[in-house]
């Protein structure tokens, strides 16, 4: 296996409680329901399939301009919460798998849906860390289609067999087994009837490489 395309919202960092705020402070405005359990079906799908999904509770139709306006709005929000972020939010665990796997010479990809991923990275001090970004700026189709994860691949000049893909999205597990990777599931993604590796603890993630490795 010589690499690894990590998913970053839910795995890299938790960016679940920022997107939940900005939606709320929308939905509210708006006058539409929204709970932290619609939120969850948000993990991994695009902005404007976030609104759509949002919008399943509102009592009208909304036309695309309007839908465009709330979703710029919800990204300024967004955006304006991602400022507050800093190296101090990068979880400790989740830098040491990055810096294990990095030493053993494994390369590294990011495959995220967000737009806002390249801030994100700035922000967490990972701006050069990775062998390849691949994010919501250079794809046209969201997961579950396997493009973002192909993408990084080509970057990586690798072919999806030799990677791994580590996501917390059951789109995001569809996503990559349609591409052809195999997968590392945490939480939900955990319970995807065919997740290659279902982990509890992203921790455990160098020692799979290693044994994956070993076998070939
Ligand atoms: P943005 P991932 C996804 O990132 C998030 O999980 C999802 O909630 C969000 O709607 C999507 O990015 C788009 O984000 O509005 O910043 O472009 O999990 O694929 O890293
Ligand atoms: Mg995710």
């Amino acid at each position: 296996m010589k690499a690894v395309i990590f998913d970053l919202d839910g795995v890299i960092c938790f960016t679940d409680k920022l997107h939940y705020k900005a939606w709320k402070n929308i939905a509210d405005e708006q006058g539409i329901y929204f709970d932290e359990k619609i939120n969850d079906r948000l993990r991994g799908v695009s902005r404007m399939e976030s609104l759509d999904i949002i919008l399943e509770k509102a009592d009208r139709a909304y036309s695309f301009d309007e839908k465009k306006e709330i979703a710029e709005k919800k990204n300024d929000i967004y955006v304006s919460l991602l400022d507050t972020m800093s190296e101090k939010d990068l979880d400790a665990n989740v830098k040491v798998v990055l810096d294990t796997l990095r030493s053993r010479g494994t390369l590294l990809a990011i495959g995220s849906s967000s737009k806002n991923t390249k801030k994100i990275l700035e922000k967490l001090g990972l701006r050069d860390f990775f062998d390849a970004v691949s994010d919501g700026t250079n794809i046209t189709k969201s997961k579950p289609d396997p493009e973002v994860f192909l993408k990084a691949a080509e970057m990586l000049g690798i072919k999806p067999v030799e990677a791994v893909v580590v996501e917390d999205a059951l789109s995001g597990i569809d996503a990559a087994l349609a591409g052809g990777f195999e997968c590392v599931g945490i939480g939900e993604a955990a319970m995807h009837p065919k997740v290659t590796y279902p982990l509890k603890d992203l921790a455990d993630l160098p020692e799979i490489v290693l044994r994956k490795n070993a076998d070939i």
